[in-house]
């Protein structure tokens, strides 16, 4: 870990500093793949899913009888605990439900906006060492809120061309319409292009590694969306001596464990804080079955004395994090004073994990800075926003003139005409 006290503007720029990877060589390999699956389908995603994977699944749907099989392999206590996170994801996100928005600009010219859903999604759950199924419940639940009519699931199998059947149960539970056993860049491809049995979705949710990450912005290529930018996992915690060491070091390890990029930052408002999390941190870490993963990113973690709460914020609305955890005597300071975050943890009742799985909130958050401009999943990120209008005959005449002159400043002829021969026709009728 990397202890600093009151570090200066240039020392904290170079400490705060995500690490950028090269991804030329990504980017070769995802054109290959992207341009194989748009032409060979299933034939292609097969190649790769047996090159990647090690794993020939003869379908690569997964079919009812698997789906039932995997129901009676996730114990009682694990189902009943994976529908209390569903029951609380479902109440926030409903409640995110928006009413038509509509105005009379002026007299006879109305004016409304109203929320459709994105009809085709598709979402990607990554397979490798933790099976993250909590991540189907932030991804198909608002979907289904929205009222998408089609959700296609995408994550790989393992080696015998399986799937975990907790994926397969969580997914089922959601109403997931087709699964799919396909991981990594073929799988963003599939759902990009469409194949014979993938089909073509409008947008691409969803975790994944670099290679999946370069997929999905390849996707943006050919008129798919994604949710958003991914990088590794992120947390900052700013904390005072009201906080809890055992508490905040549990924390830190929690985000450390998803990877050994994850990046972890303490802002101690208190040097003896400071010391004791650093304590508690290595004592934790040595019975954690992912130690390895997780002391690469303690690692690489900062552990930042700040000695005034303002250049904390300050720090902090620079960073931009994914996940921010307050546990300050003063926590309104931080709450108010937030200005770029994806998700905000207050109290040392409040551990990032609450979020993670069952809280309500979403866990599909923007990484590496980019909570200054993106907002998390939430249920508008499978809606869209249609405007409509509707002009009455006082309407026209009203904005009418105003349109001429413009269109005829624009040097359009054809937009001014297409009011003055209405203003006619108006101006007719009422001669006669
Ligand atoms: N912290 C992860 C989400 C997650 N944690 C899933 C556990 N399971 C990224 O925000
Ligand atoms: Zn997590």
């Amino acid at each position: 870990m990397k202890k600093v006290y009151n570090p200066g503007k240039t020392e904290l720029a170079e400490l705060l500093k995500r690490p950028s990877k090269n991804i030329e060589d990504v980017e070769r390999t995802v054109n290959q793949i992207f341009g194989e699956v748009s032409y060979m389908g299933d034939e292609a995603v097969k190649k790769y899913t047996s090159l990647f994977d090690g794993a020939y699944p003869d379908k690569i749907k997964v079919t009812p009888e698997e789906i039932q099989a995997a129901e009676a392999l996730v114990s009682e206590e694990l189902k009943e605990a994976i529908q209390l996170a569903k029951s609380n994801i479902e109440s926030f996100h409903a409640a995110q439900k928006t009413e038509k928005v509509s105005v009379e600009t002026v007299a006879g010219v109305e004016c409304w906006q109203e929320k459709r859903p994105i009809q085709k999604v598709g979402l990607y759950i990554p397979g490798g060492s933790a099976p993250l199924f909590s991540t189907i419940l932030m991804l198909a639940v608002p979907a289904q809120i929205a009222g998408c009519k089609e959700m296609v699931l995408c994550t790989p199998p393992n080696k015998e061309g399986k799937v975990n059947p907790v994926i397969l149960y969580t997914a089922k539970l959601c109403g997931i319409d087709t699964i799919l056993k396909v991981g990594g860049i073929q799988a963003i491809a599939g759902m990009t292009f469409g194949t014979e049995s993938i089909p073509k979705v409008y947008k691409i949710f969803g975790p994944g590694n670099q290679f999946v990450t370069v997929a999905k912005q390849m996707a943006t290529k050919y008129n798919v969306s994604i949710d958003m930018p991914a990088g590794p996992s992120e947390l900052l915690v700013v904390a005072d001596d009201s906080a809890d060491a055992v508490f905040v070091a549990s924390d830190l390890l929690s985000q450390a464990e998803h990877g050994g990029d994850s990046q972890v930052i303490l802002i101690s408002l208190s040097e003896v804080f400071l010391e004791k999390v650093e304590a508690e941190v290595q004592k934790q870490l040595q019975d954690l079955p992912r130690k390895d993963i997780a002391a690469e990113a303690i690692e690489n973690s900062r552990l930042i004395f700040v000695n005034d709460q303002k250049e904390a914020l300050a720090i902090i609305n620079e960073y931009a994090p994914e996940h921010f955890i307050v546990c300050t005597e003063d926590s309104d300071f931080f709450v108010n004073g937030i200005e770029n975050a994806g998700s905000v943890f207050i109290g040392n009742n409040t551990p990032e994990s609450a979020g993670d799985y069952a809280s309500g909130t979403n866990h599909t958050l923007p990484t590496n800075g980019y909570a200054k401009q993106y907002s998390g999943v939430n249920l508008d990120s499978f809606l869209k926003t249609i405007s409509f209008q509707k002009i009455s005959e006082e309407g026209i005449q009203n904005i009418g003139p105003a349109i001429e002159l413009m269109a005829d400043a624009e040097g359009l002829k054809a937009h001014k005409r297409a009011v003055s021969f209405r203003l006619k026709a108006l101006k007719n009728s009422s001669d006669e």
